[in-house]
This record gives structure tokens, sequence and C-alpha cells, in this order.
């Protein structure tokens, strides 16, 4: 554009951010994950698991595992369809790759892959990615296991075939960058808290959390959905009626569901 009355280029915004891969989440951080405290760094387990959840959401992921290993690193498994592996026709790379190391890959190369859960809009994983010192995903497709491993947002490993697979799903495991974060260390109970409103929210859905150094471990699973939520909130309180009122109603294929219970305070 400033090339003396040139011809303006023609990026539009997202295929800058697709061209500009990860350097843009490691120079400005907090811009994309909001702090580099405590409450940044539990939210990239939140971004890999609100993917996991997409899946639940659509019917096709049933379990959720949230590991904190000895090394510091998390790993986030699902049983949904795993992510895509096939080379995308117009930027040749895998699927996979598109997903975890770019800017808007996961709202712009396919309409299906609109996140549906909340959060960054497809964007999520790509950030964890940046922001951790290395990432590495597994993936269950199609009677095959794949990998591919990032480090401090680079491709380390391009996405290969490991061996063959049974079922489908998606294994991500991640080290948060101590050059970024203020601290790198995990809280069972933090993540226990929001996994377990998760399950409440996706009625059905089993998420187990393990945290073997500190001999933690819980599974959430709720077929009460929101009603048992409820139940939960008032756990250490005097409902004055059992069960809860429960509605639910679908307007125009917006799912509705509303639980009440009232307390004696
Ligand atoms: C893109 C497309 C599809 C699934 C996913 C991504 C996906 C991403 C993650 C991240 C963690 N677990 C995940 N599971 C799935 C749809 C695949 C299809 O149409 O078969």
């Amino acid at each position: 554009m400033e090339q003396g009355g040139s011809e303006p280029v023609a990026y539009d915004a997202e295929s800058i951010q697709v061209l500009e891969g990860l350097q843009a989440v490691r120079k400005r951080p907090a811009m994309y994950i909001g702090s580099l405290d405590g409450r940044g760094l539990h939210h990239l387990v939140h971004e890999v698991v609100d993917n996991s959840i997409d899946e639940a959401m659509v019917g096709f992921c049933k379990n959720i595992q949230v590991s904190i290993n000895g090394d510091g690193s998390v790993t986030v498994a699902d049983d949904g369809r795993g992510i895509p592996v096939d080379v995308h026709p117009k930027f040749g790379v895998p699927a996979a790759e598109l997903v975890m190391s770019r800017m808007h890959a996961g709202a712009k190369f396919e309409h299906k892959l609109y996140r549906v859960s909340g959060g960054l809009h497809g964007v999520g994983l790509s950030v964890v990615t940046g922001l951790s010192e290395w990432l590495e995903a597994r993936i269950k497709r199609d009677g095959k296991e794949w990998s591919i491993r990032f480090s401090r947002g680079e491709k380390a490993e391009d996405l290969k075939e490991i061996g063959p697979a049974e079922g489908t799903g998606t294994v991500i495991t991640f080290k948060p960058d101590s050059q970024i974060f203020e601290t790198i260390a995990f809280d069972f109970e933090t993540l226990a808290t929001r996994l377990r409103e998760l399950a409440f929210l996706n009625k059905g859905l089993r998420i187990v959390v393990t945290d073997p150094a500190h001999a933690k471990g819980d599974v959430f699973q709720f077929q009460g959905g929101i009603a048992e939520y409820v139940k939960w909130i008032n756990r250490a309180k005097t409902p004055l009626h059992d069960p809860p009122i429960y509605l639910t109603k679908d307007v125009n294929g917006v799912q509705i569901e509303a639980a009440l219970q009232w307390n004696d305070g």
C-alpha cells in the first residue's frame, strides 16, 4: 500500500494471520491467554479441553482424561473423532498441523471446524502450542495412530504414522513454557473445579482428572446434568425440595436447560 501508488496487496486480515504462525502469540502472550500467572497457566488446559468438549457436544466424545504429569506437563486425552490428518488442499499441510499451529486455521479452512463451546474460536489449540516449551499430539483415526510435535511454536516433528490403532481419539501433552509463564505449577483443585462444572454441563460425559505426584484423582460423570449441579451448589445448605425443578426446551434448534432448587437461606 505504501509503495508509491502500486496496487494494494490482496491480503485480507485472515490470510495475514494464517501466514503469521505463532510468533505473534509468543510476542504478546497475555493478549491471547489473559495473564501469565496461574490463571493464564490453567487457561491453557481449558483451551485444550474445550476442543474435546466440542467433540462431546456433537456426540462423538464420551470420555476425557486430564493428567498432571510428573515432569510438569499436562495430558488431555479424548475418545472423539481425532483431529483430521489429511493434507489440506490449499495449504498443502496436514489439517492437524493447521489446527495446532496456525492462527485462524480453526475457523477458516472448513466450516465444520467452528467451535461451539466458547473460548478462542478455533485458535485455542494454536495458542497452547505457541506458549508451550513442547507439545505433542497423538491422533487415532481411520485405523492408524499419528503423532506430531512442536517446540516453542515451531514444528519439531512432522505428522507421521506411528502404528495401527483401534478406535479414535486425540491425546495432547504439553509443557508450558517457563520463559513465558510466571509459574508453571498446575493445581489439581483448580483443574478439578472447572472439569466438574464441564461434566455437569455435558450430561453423561465422563471426565477423569489425575495428579499422581500428589496422590490425587477424581471422576466426574453426571446423568442429571445441571439439576445435579444445583444440588452440588446447595450441598452445604438445607434445600426446601428435592429433586430440583428441571426444565428443558428446544427453541428453534437452541437447547435450553434450566434447574432451580430453593434453600432455607
Ligand atoms: C477439527 C475437525 C474435527 C475434529 C477436531 C478438529 C478435533 C480437535 C480436537 C482437539 C482435541 N481433541 C479434538 N478432537 C477433534 C472434525 C473431524 C471430522 O469431521 O471427522
